[in-house]
Parts: structure tokens; sequence; C-alpha cells
């Protein structure tokens, strides 16, 4: 198992809640190391930008609106096999769907208000990261 780093986001149903340290808590009791981390306002263009992949999907307008909606916390997460760890414990998008245990089932309000976002490739992490943060606000 190779050591990665991959980029969570806690989302606004999240911060909103006051659920930060408890999902730093699933985080850590599973391994991964947070190694960089600040609590942001994002704008629309940022949010965006950040969701481009998802431009044509039916819910970008809403999913853009409600990343907007409050503060969110981006965070790298380091350990072993870090993109797959992450969203196993994330669990599915659907809290409906996500397993027992997981910080979607436990947390997440809806399929869109579901609490954190984790990269789903070692590429994408990449892109991710350095999107949100500076190789000097990385300390691993
Ligand atoms: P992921 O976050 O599990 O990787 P993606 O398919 O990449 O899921 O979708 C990005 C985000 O868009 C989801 O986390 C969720 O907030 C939102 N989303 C995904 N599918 C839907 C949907 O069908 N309705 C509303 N929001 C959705
Ligand atoms: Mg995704």
């Amino acid at each position: 198992m190779a050591v990665e780093r991959t980029l969570s986001i806690l989302k606004p149903d999240a911060t909103r809640r006051n659920l930060t340290g408890r999902i730093n808590a699933k985080f850590e009791e599973a391994g991964l190391r947070i190694i960089a981390q600040k609590r942001l306002q994002l704008s629309e263009a940022q949010a965006g930008a950040f969701y481009a992949v998802h431009k044509e999907r039916p819910f970008y307008k809403d999913l853009v609106a409600f990343m907007t909606s409050g503060p969110v916390v981006v965070q790298v997460l380091e350990g072993d096999d870090a993109v797959a760890k992450n969203r196993e414990i994330m669990g599915a998008t659907n809290p409906a769907n996500a397993a027992p245990g997981t910080i979607r089932k436990e947390f997440a309000e809806s399929i869109e208000a579901n609490s954190v976002h984790g990269s789903d490739s070692a590429e994408n992490a990449a892109t991710e990261i350095a999107f949100f943060f500076a190789g000097t606000e990385i300390v691993g």
C-alpha cells in the first residue's frame, strides 16, 4: 500500500451543525492524518470551478448554491491508500445507500447535503489539493 494524499471538504451542512470535530475523529480513527486544514467561505466562482466536471449535470446549479451557503473546511488527508480509504469512511454519495458507521450514513442530511467531499482518484486528488493549498501550507 502506498502512502497517498487526498482532498477532503467538510461541507456547509457539517459546519452549520458543528460537526467538524466528530467528522475529523472518523478520519483519525481510521489512520488518516490531517496534514493541512483551513476554513473558507467559497465564492460562486470557486465552487463552480471546483465542481466544473459536473457542469452538465442537472444538480450543478443547486450544488454550487449549497457549497456557497456557509463555511467549508478544506483539508489534505494523508495515509496508506488515502484516496480509497477516505471514500470508504465517507460512504456512498446518497446517505440512503451508505454503509453503517460511515460519515454520510451518520451525518448526511440528503444526497446533496452529504457532509463531505473526497477526491475519487490519485490524479484528481493532486489537482484538487493544488486548487486549495500552496505547498507550504501542507505539513506532512
Ligand atoms: P461524490 O461526492 O460521492 O464523489 P459526485 O457524483 O462526485 O459524488 O457528486 C458530487 C456532489 O454533488 C455530491 O457529493 C452531492 O453533494 C452532489 N450530488 C450528486 N448527485 C446528486 C443528485 O442526484 N442530486 C443532488 N445533488 C447531487
Ligand atoms: Mg465526486
